[in-house]
Order: C-alpha cells, then sequence, then structure tokens
C-alpha cells in the first residue's frame, strides 16, 4: 500500500494526523451545540444568586461530618481531613436554576462523586441517593446521575474556599440536572433501591429535573 500519490500522503493530510495523534485543537469540554447550550426557558446571569430555604448552618471544621451509607459495601463517616485526603479534582461547568437563571463556565474544585463511590462501593441494589443537609433540606436523583463524570463535591469555587452562603464547606454539584438536585451543606448520602421524594419533589417539583427537557414541575 505505498502509492505516493495518495491524499494520504499529502502534507495537509500528514499534519491532520498528527494533530489527531497529539489531540490539538481539543478543549476537554462537552460537546453540546452553542445553541443548546442554555436549555429552554433559561436566561443568563454573570452574579451568582443565592436560593435556599433560609437556614444557613454555621458548619465547623471540627464538628463536619459526611456520611456515605444504604446499600453500600464499606459504610463512610468521614471528618474533613479523612475528605480532604481523598484525590482532589477540578470541573468547570453551566448551572441551571429551575427559577429559570443560568450560569456558565464555575470553576469547581472538591472530591468527584466517582471517587467517593469507588470507596463506599454501592451494592448492586443501589438505584438512586437520598441526600440529606446541614439545614433539613433533601434531594433525590438516580444513582448515575449522582455518579456523572462531571459531578462533584464542591469546597472551592474560582479558587476560593466555597462560602457559607452557597452550601459551604461542602456542597454537591450535577450540572446537568436543575440546580435543586445540588445539596448544599450535605451531610448524608443514603443509597437506595428505589425512588422517593425529596422536598421540592414532594412540593411539586419534578422527580428528574432535566433542564434541556424543561422537567421543573412533577406532572400530577
Ligand atoms: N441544603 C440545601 N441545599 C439546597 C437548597 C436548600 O434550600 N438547602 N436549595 C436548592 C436550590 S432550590 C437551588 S436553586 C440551589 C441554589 O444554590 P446557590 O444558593 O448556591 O445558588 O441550591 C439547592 N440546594
Ligand atoms: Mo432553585
Amino acid at each position: 500500500m505505498s502509492d505516493d500519490n495518495t491524499p494520504a500522503d499529502s502534507k495537509l493530510t500528514s499534519s491532520k494526523r498528527r494533530w489527531a495523534a497529539e489531540g490539538k485543537f481539543l478543549t476537554g469540554r462537552i460537546a453540546r451545540p452553542e445553541t443548546e447550550r442554555l436549555p429552554p426557558g433559561q436566561h443568563l446571569v454573570k452574579n451568582w444568586p443565592v436560593l435556599d430555604l433560609g437556614q444557613q448552618p454555621a458548619i465547623s471544621m471540627e464538628s463536619w461530618r459526611l456520611d456515605v451509607g444504604g446499600l453500600v459495601e464499606t459504610p463512610l463517616s468521614l471528618s474533613w481531613a479523612d475528605f480532604q485526603a481523598i484525590e482532589q479534582s477540578t470541573k468547570v461547568s453551566d448551572i441551571h436554576c429551575v427559577t429559570t437563571w443560568s450560569r456558565y463556565d464555575n470553576r469547581w474544585k472538591g472530591v468527584s462523586t466517582r471517587d467517593l463511590l469507588d470507596l463506599a462501593m454501592p451494592k448492586p441494589q443501589a438505584g438512586y441517593v437520598m441526600l440529606t443537609s446541614y439545614d433539613g433540606y433533601t434531594t433525590n436523583l438516580p444513582l448515575a446521575d449522582f455518579a456523572a463524570e462531571d459531578a462533584i463535591l464542591v469546597t472551592s469555587w474560582e479558587g476560593l474556599p466555597l462560602t457559607p452562603d452557597h452550601g459551604g464547606p461542602m456542597r454537591l454539584v450535577v450540572p446537568h440536572l436543575y440546580f435543586w438536585k445540588s445539596a448544599k451543606w450535605l451531610r448524608r448520602i443514603e443509597l437506595i433501591p428505589d425512588d422517593e421524594a425529596g422536598f421540592w419533589e414532594k412540593n411539586g417539583y419534578h422527580m428528574y429535573g432535566d433542564p434541556w427537557r424543561e422537567q421543573r414541575y412533577s406532572d400530577d
């Protein structure tokens, strides 16, 4: 297979082959067409609004704990030092609040949910997670969505410690679902067999909450 005049031997083709080998121009961003980046019914904001039930708990690092329980091989009860000792990850993602604001390109640092699940080891019967926070808030989502590649247990935003109003010292961020699924001041992750409704899900909001399908409210 050595015909000197095949297009495969042109200068451009060989540079393109080299680019492919080097991964040139790869941004590492998820390929969603630009026109679909903003979900239907959403508008962009530059600031970052604060939304919660109005009870912002003050949590000291000394007393902070994160429990992982339910359908796991190894239940965890982590101190702040234990949590910091887990591999730290950085992710950049957009957030979409059901009240119609979206904010692009948030830089998060913390523990990827996959790295935490690797320690707890979900049992095969685990299909969903119920999250419970220090303010009594709860929310539910499928385990597969909690374990999404870009889901992260955040302790830092834009290079600074996550502030208490946004859920510091630690909150969840699951960028592909409406932001009410991203529990602030997370205290406990319970792996459960079947879906159960959390706080907003019992109050008229959707059990799943996909922004691109506008799953804002429950159907009934
Ligand atoms: N613990 C807790 N987490 C929560 C909430 C809450 O009231 N308590 N509100 C949810 C809602 S409705 C939204 S839109 C986001 C808002 O996060 P922010 O205040 O950092 O913008 O947090 C979510 N996580
Ligand atoms: Mo919200």
